[in-house]
């Protein structure tokens, strides 16, 4: 599968060039790329991942991490962290990306920015000119449950998303929960009508119920993406 050997090209570059022996807090993103990035990194070997914690993103995250046979540990021992991989829905020419396809971006957000080093890892379709031209979505935001109607409102009426909707669980009646309990609101924006992504991002974190959204302003270091020709472009 193309997709497929592209997130593991991408994986194992990031993961040779940014997980080095000397880094020993670990932080794991979610999604689907990710678990290449573990693979990659249990290939590193026991005696240097013996020495190491890994912080998880999620429910998801964190049983990559156990099944890997990693050591598994929480961010509030390990507030310090190296460095954070982390997957994407969609990354832009200034590394500006969409995230929380996964319903995971309030943690991973935490670790991202909790880390010396965030780095980006994703495959071909998720490398774009400018945000919005690949990802059609729209952007993650996690709600909480209180107050989501509201933020529907505000972003339907104030910020011009008028196809924001409220994120449906497929396997489970209702909406999908995230791993702190809230919900997600999928909003579709014309980011040109915006000055730029972290204007958005800051236009929607102050709407009052927001916990965090799915924009990731000028946090990544680099982003690695698996071509389909078995090439890797790297953005930094
Ligand atoms: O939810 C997220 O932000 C994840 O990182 C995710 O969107 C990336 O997904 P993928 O690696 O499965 O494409």
């Amino acid at each position: 599968d193309p997709i497929e050997e592209a997130k593991k090209l991408a994986a194992w570059m990031a993961v040779d060039r940014h997980v080095l022996p000397k880094h020993k807090v670990i932080g794991i993103g979610s999604g689907s790329t990710v678990p290449y990035v573990v693979e990659r990194i249990v290939q590193q070997g026991e005696e240097v991942n013996k020495g190491r914690v890994f912080i998880p993103t999620g429910f998801q995250s964190k049983e990559l991490i156990v099944q890997a046979g990693l050591t598994l540990a929480e961010i509030d021992q390990f507030p310090n962290v190296d460095v954070t991989i982390d997957g994407a829905d969609e990354v832009d020419q200034d590394l500006n990306c969409i995230k929380g396809g996964g319903a995971c971006q309030l943690r991973e957000k935490v670790l991202a920015e909790a880390a010396k080093t965030f780095v980006l890892v994703a495959d071909y379709r998720k490398n774009s000119a400018r945000l919005g031209t690949n990802w059609k979505a729209g952007v993650p935001i996690e709600v909480v449950p209180f107050a989501y109607a509201k933020v529907l409102l505000n972003l339907r009426n104030n910020l011009g998303s008028k196809e924001a909707t409220l994120r449906m669980a497929k396997c489970k009646a209702g909406p999908v929960v995230t791993d702190n309990g809230n919900f997600v609101i999928d909003a579709p924006f014309d980011f040109e009508t915006f000055g730029s992504p972290i204007q958005l991002m800051t236009q929607i974190k102050m709407l009052t119920g927001v916990v965090e959204v799915g924009l990731f302003c000028n946090m990544a270091e680099a982003a690695y993406f698996g071509n389909q020709d078995g090439s890797v472009s790297v953005r930094k």
